[in-house]
């Protein structure tokens, strides 16, 4: 974490510098469509506040906002996915995450079954 780092594309679109396809927000939580989807139903959760780069930093340093991403990811997919989904935090380059601002993908309707999403 760093409070002088470049703010990352999630946090500008929580700013509402960059336009994005908004499906919920909450005081601390925004979630949007993601820009490429990979499954019918792909929604990003992210925090609006904090600079956590990834959710081992957000577990060790605000479990309740973690549980409210988890929260707001279920009532997505209840809306949109029937209830069930995928929930992935890349964690780290080497394993696909590319935007260093804690996000959820919630992944749902239609995934074929052992994918990965
Ligand atoms: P990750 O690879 O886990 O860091 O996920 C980043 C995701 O963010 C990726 O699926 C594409 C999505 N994404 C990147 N830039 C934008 C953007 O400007 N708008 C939206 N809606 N999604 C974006």
């Amino acid at each position: 974490m760093s409070g002088t780092a470049e703010p990352t594309v999630f946090e500008r679109i929580a700013a509402g510098e960059i336009p994005a396809k908004m499906v919920a927000e909450t005081d601390r939580v925004i979630a949007f469509h993601d820009i490429a989807p990979q499954a019918p139903v792909h929604v990003i959760v992210t925090p609006r506040i904090g600079r956590h780069r990834d959710v081992v930093e957000l577990a060790a340093d605000d479990p309740e906002l973690l549980a409210e991403l988890v929260s707001v990811a279920k009532g997505i997919a209840d809306d949109l996915a029937d209830g069930q989904f995928r929930l992935v935090f890349n964690t780290g380059p080497a394993a696909g995450q590319t935007v260093f601002h804690v996000h959820a993908h919630v992944l749902g309707g239609g995934l074929r079954e052992g994918s990965l999403g």
